[in-house]
This record gives C-alpha cells, structure tokens and sequence, in this order.
C-alpha cells in the first residue's frame, strides 16, 4: 500500500502550528500501524529539526475509560517535547490549541537510561520520581474523531502538560484515587488501578515499545503512564485540578 508519508507528517504539523483541524486520513486512504508510527517519526523528526527538544514518551489508551471514551481498544504511544510544558498553577492560553481536553495523568522521571525491556519488579529501580500531572490532548482531527491509525499518526494527541510536586512515594501508587476537578466540580473520579492494574505497568509497556523500536530513553525523561479516566473539554476561564491520593495536586487556569 503506498501512502505519502511526509506529506501526512507536515499536514499534521502545519495542523497543530495554525491550530486548524483537518479531516482524518484513514477515511480516504487505508494505512497501517506500522505507517501510522513511521508518519509520527517524520513528524516529530520535523519537529526536532526545528528546535523542540525530546522530553519524553506518553503511553496512550491504558485504562478502559479511554479506549471506551474514544471508541479504540489497543495502547498506543507518542512524544512529549519542551513546547507543550505548561507550568504548575499558571495559566494556560487555549488559542495555541484546537478542541483541548485535559485528563489526569501520572508522571514518571527515568534515574537510569531505559535501553532494554524491563520487568515490573525492576521498574521502580529505573525512577527518580512520580508526579501528579494533568495532559492536554488536542486531537488536529476535526470533531476530535479518529481511528488508531489517524490518532498515532498525530502522536497520540499529545499537545500540553502541567506537572504538579514530585515524590518518590512510588507505594503511594497503588489503587490510589484519581480526581479531575473544573471550577472545583469533580467531573472525572477513578483510581490509578485503572492504568493496566497499575501504573508501573505502563512504564513497563514504554520500555518494551522503546526496545522494539530500537531506541534508548536517557535518564532524566518523562514518561506519561495515560489517563485512568476519561478527559473533559476546556473552556477559557476553566480553573483545571487533578489530585491523586497520596501524591498531592496539579493545576492550572485556562484564559
Ligand atoms: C489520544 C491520547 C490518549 C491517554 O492518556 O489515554 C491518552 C486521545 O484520547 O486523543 O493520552
Ligand atoms: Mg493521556
């Protein structure tokens, strides 16, 4: 099947730098996973050669409230670069974004370079510490709709991110509570078991992804376990808070 990969890949950037939706490509031509991820890595190498620096990864679709909300049913993964850091308790200027939504997420920081599949024994051993953190995702996909192949071509969604305080309360993490909160309303409730059991599984998930693509995480990155609940649209004036039991808050306040 021949797709032109690099004209999706710029397609899909010059999308999120006009913050301008476009329409899914998998409805007029059928492409792979396999494509999908090669059009991700002509995406991001564009990026990468205009300045955005490689953070980290972010696991996608790892709790049943996503893949339900979403309508999809496997994990993907994607990048997290410097532009999308969005500070703790500031504010956030929804104009750079298309349709965003905010879900909870927890964070992870590497201590060691993630050069080889690890087993979940040996995961916690690879961290320096774990954050609370809220994601925000903007599909460039008009109406946010998308299949797998459309949503990984697109890096997963990945667009923007607000790290709370940092712990080594790894136990913590355990069934702890999750709550995503607009303008002090719960909207979202769920528990960091609804990452895969547990959310170093997710890390666990990221080192085999990683190897089988043949790349080496160096300590010092970030790395996104996905969101335990589904995630909620933003409206300027929202003031957004995620708190997981045990780890403490994360905020900031849409203009
Ligand atoms: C794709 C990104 C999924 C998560 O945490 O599950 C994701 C999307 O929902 O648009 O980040
Ligand atoms: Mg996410």
């Amino acid at each position: 099947m021949s797709i032109d990969i690099a004209r999706i890949a710029s397609a899909l950037d010059q999308a999120a730098r006009k913050a301008e939706p476009l329409a899914q490509f998998s409805t007029s031509t059928a492409f792979s996973l396999e494509q999908a991820y090669q059009i991700q890595r002509a995406s991001m190498q564009h990026r990468y050669a205009d300045g955005e620096r490689m953070i980290g990864v972010k696991l996608g679709f790892t709790s049943r409230a996503k893949m339900i909300q979403m309508g999809v049913d496997s994990l993907i993964w994607g990048w997290l670069t410097d532009t999308m850091l969005e500070e703790d308790g500031g504010l956030v200027q929804l104009k750079r974004y298309i349709h965003p939504r905010a879900e909870p997420e927890v964070c992870f920081l590497t201590r060691r370079t993630i050069d080889r599949p690890l087993t979940l024994l040996e995961a916690a051993d690879y961290l320096e510490a774990v954050a609370p953190a809220i994601e925000i995702i903007d599909s460039r996909y008009q109406a946010f709709k998308f299949s797998l192949e459309d949503v990984i071509a697109d890096n997963c969604s990945s667009s923007g991110l607000v790290v709370g305080p940092w712990s080594r309360d790894f136990a913590a993490l355990d069934n702890a509570g999750v709550l995503l909160r607009i303008d002090g309303r719960l909207v979202q409730a769920g528990s960091t078991a609804a990452i895969l059991g547990h959310p170093l599984r997710s890390l666990v998930q990221a080192s085999q992804l990683l190897s089988r693509a043949e790349i080496a995480l160096p300590a010092g990155s970030l790395v996104m376990a996905g969101a335990a609940t589904a995630a909620e649209a933003l409206h300027p004036g929202a003031h957004v808070s995620v708190e997981i039991a045990g780890l403490g808050e994360s905020r900031f306040t849409c203009v």
